[in-house]
């Protein structure tokens, strides 16, 4: 049995500590401990009240999601949960830290609650996939309204303890230590002779909800929004209504029951908990231990703000990092320092951030012309336009300058790193750190490694990569590490598509409906279309030699539509709109190309589009498995989740690809190659030696 809970008597008091190293999850060994202890304390007289508490940083980090799926041993939560509600004796739960999903519900089996300050209370289980389905969708909103258990359980996001109070979900915010804190609060309930407060018997706001349709009305349209295409969401809408309207508790709880068991099927569930631990997986590499030495991180270094730059810089000042950003001259210096500043006060205007908090992080920036100011850093990363020449010369200026020991780092989206390792006599401290644009939003960190590396490097880079809340994932280094060489499959085979018969507005629908934020055409028109147009123009290639799927857009780039930022490219964007409209002009530009390449446009179905998107992006990942750029499936599956906005609940990629089953994909590859030839529809060898073998992806990392 997995954890184990402790049980000791201090005068009148049992104390109950569960400890199950890290974050004490519900393990088997939990349960049981839990469940033997209410026993143990109901039968001592000497006991008046029990306090359950946590050891370490949690309280209870919420069911062993390990465990979903396969059989477990010991009590079940529910049995163990009603046993701790049904005491006679007042049960306090003490929270000492992290109290989430099974953990609050079992906090609100308690009777009361006691709150340490540094604590967090959260059901994050519609993150998972899944709804609170021990009791949480029926206690809560009967502790604090239907509406702000929607809203908590909706959003899945913690809340620290002083809140937790002001909320209701704690009874005492505790000053000094917090076991004594919980044995005063029992020992005054012992003396008052209260009564033990079960959260089921009380209907008072649920009679004042009963009848508003208007909540849930607008929970749904709240989840149809921010959870797209998610399925727990409405799962729990529908057992807070039976909260509200059934009244009785235990009816309530059959609809938890059974809504509960539906999200533990449907596969958003399994896709989304192969991410959780994918997101912790990645931090693990094979020949970097855990244990091994890295630097602490105190001040940080900017080359370039730009766009990126200036993105990365917030990054650091976001967590308390100061930094040294350097620009070429004065003008450009002021020009990207005002854009930071703005940026922080449209957070401000939006009431995420206070003007206090903004004067903090504004305070510990410091813009520069000159080198010799990086010399403090303890990480130097340059952030300036794609060209490995310039790039190989800001590497030895960085070395010149940068302190022994200091991490020199490339924000370079796909060149090679090696070269810029051996501009420097330090090639061990050179690393990517490839962030992705905006970089103080977006969540992915690829951690590029060179051949020298060393091992410090990569586990210094890989802990910040943590610090600045992002998901770091390590690449080796080959052109476009991991998602840039996928991704190239995929726009490219969307350029063709539409040449062949398809309208840049099926194709974009098609990856809409899968799930993705935008399609390739919307991406393209955001990110711009003049880049690859001018890079082309000043390389000096000729109009025929343009690859046939960069041919409309470059025609679009003769008409000056750029995409959003001169609002026109692939679509029209309406003054101050973001959302595109389609335009026939460039439907007929489309097949004006078509006819000059000689192709003989059709319907194709939105099938074949997907399919010719996505499979791409499987055979390059299975290319980039056996070269070992990415050291296992899920790594690609974290990639693209966190920063190309593949669907979350598809589990990434890899994953996906192994829920349709790989020989059916390789199937549909080996098809497409006899009809459209091309290197891309060359099956990896390494997708064919599964298929062979009956396996899937998720096979390499048992
Ligand atoms: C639930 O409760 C359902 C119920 O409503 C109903 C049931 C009937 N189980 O994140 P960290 C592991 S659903 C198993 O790096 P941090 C994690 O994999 C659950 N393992 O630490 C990692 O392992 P490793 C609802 C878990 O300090 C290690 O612990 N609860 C669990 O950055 C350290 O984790 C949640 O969704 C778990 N529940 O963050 C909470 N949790 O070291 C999920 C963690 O081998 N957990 N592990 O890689 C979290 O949000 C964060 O882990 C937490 C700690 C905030 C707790």
């Amino acid at each position: 049995m997995k954890g184990t809970v402790h049980y000791e008597v201090r005068d009148n008091i049992a104390l109950m500590t569960i400890d199950n190293p890290p974050v004490n999850p519900l393990s088997s060994g939990v349960r049981q401990g839990m469940f033997d202890g209410i026993a143990k304390a109901l039968a001592d007289n000497q006991v008046a009240a029990v306090i359950l508490t946590g050891e370490g940083r949690a309280f209870i980090a919420g069911a062993d999601i390990s465990e979903f799926g396969g059989a477990s041993a010991g009590p079940g939560l529910h049995e163990c949960i009603n046993a701790l509600e049904a005491s006679t004796k007042p049960v306090i739960a003490a929270i000492n830290g992290t109290a989430f999903g099974g953990g609050l519900e079992v906090a609100l089996c308690c009777h009361y609650r006691v709150i340490a300050a540094t604590a967090q209370v959260g059901l994050p289980e519609v993150k998972l996939g899944l709804l609170p389905g021990a009791g949480g969708t029926q206690r809560l909103p009967r502790l604090v309204g239907a509406q702000k258990a929607l809203d908590f359980m909706l959003s899945g996001d913690g809340v620290p303890g002083p809140m937790a109070y002001e909320l209701g979900i704690a009874d005492e915010l505790a000053q000094g230590d917090l076991v004594e804190a919980a044995i005063n609060f029992a020992n005054n309930i012992i003396a008052k002779g209260s009564p033990v407060r079960r959260i089921r018997d009380e209907d008072g706001k649920l009679l004042a909800d009963r009848g508003n349709t208007e909540i849930f009305d607008q929970a749904r349209k709240t989840a149809a929004r921010k959870m797209r295409k998610r399925f727990a969401p409405e799962m729990i809408i529908q057992c807070v209504e039976a909260a509200v309207n059934l009244g009785d508790f235990d009816a309530g709880m059959k609809v938890e029951a059974e809504n509960f068991s539906k999200c533990l099927k449907h596969p958003q569930r399994e896709a989304l908990i192969h991410m959780f631990f994918s997101e912790r997986e990645v931090a693990k590499i094979p020949d970097v231990p855990r244990d091994t030495a890295s630097q602490d991180i105190a001040q940080a270094a900017v080359i370039g703000c730009g766009t990126m730059g200036g993105g990365i810089s917030m990054c650091f000042l976001n967590v308390g990092i100061p930094v040294t950003v350097l620009e070429l001259n004065q003008e450009a210096l002021d020009r990207g320092i005002g854009v930071i500043q703005r940026n922080y006060d449209i957070q401000v205007q939006r009431g995420r951030m206070s003007e206090a908090q903004v004067k903090q992080r504004m305070g510990i920036l410091t813009g520069t012309t000159n080198y010799e100011d990086l010399n403090t850093a303890d990480v130097v990363i340059e952030a300036i336009y794609e060209n490995i020449d310039v790039k190989v010369e800001t590497f030895k200026k960085m070395e010149a300058v940068a302190k022994p020991g200091a991490i020199l780092a490339s924000n370079t989206s796909g060149l090679d790193l090696d070269k810029m390792a051996a501009a420097t006599s330090r090639p061990e401290s050179v690393i990517g750190l490839h962030f992705f644009s905006p970089a103080n939003v977006m969540k992915l960190l690829e951690v590029v490694r060179g051949e020298k590396s060393s091992a410090e490097t990569i586990a210094t880079s890989m802990k910040l990569g943590k610090r600045l809340k992002k998901v770091a994932v390590l690449s080796g280094n080959a052109p476009g590490f991991i998602g840039n060489r996928m991704l190239a499959g995929y726009t490219r085979q969307a350029g063709e598509i539409i040449l062949q018969g398809a309208t840049p507005y099926q194709v974009d629908n098609v990856m809409l409906n899968f799930g993705m934020p935008m399609g390739p055409f919307q991406m393209n028109d955001l990110v711009g279309l003049d880049l690859g147009w001018r890079a082309r123009q000043l390389a000096g290639v000729k109009p025929e030699d343009v690859p046939i799927t960069a041919r409309v857009a470059d025609k679009l780039c003769n008409m000056e539509r750029f995409g959003q930022k001169t609002s026109r490219g692939f679509y029209i964007y309406p003054e101050g709109s973001r959302a595109g409209q389609a335009d026939p002009e460039v439907v007929e530009i489309v097949e004006q190309t078509s006819a000059e390449l000689g192709i003989t446009r059709r319907e194709i179905a939105d099938e074949e589009v997907l399919k010719r998107c996505l499979y791409p992006l499987i055979n390059e990942g299975a290319r980039i498995l056996e070269d070992g750029i990415a050291i296992r499936p899920c790594d690609i599956d974290v990639v693209y989740i966190n920063g190309y906005g593949f669907p979350e609940v598809t589990g990434g990629p890899m994953f996906w690809a192994d829920q349709q089953g790989l020989d059916t994909i390789l199937g549909d590859i080996k098809n497409f190659g006899e009809e459209y030839g091309g290197d891309v529809w060359k099956p990896a060898p390494l997708l064919e030696r599964l298929v062979a073998q009956g396996k899937g992806f998720g096979s390499l990392q048992e």
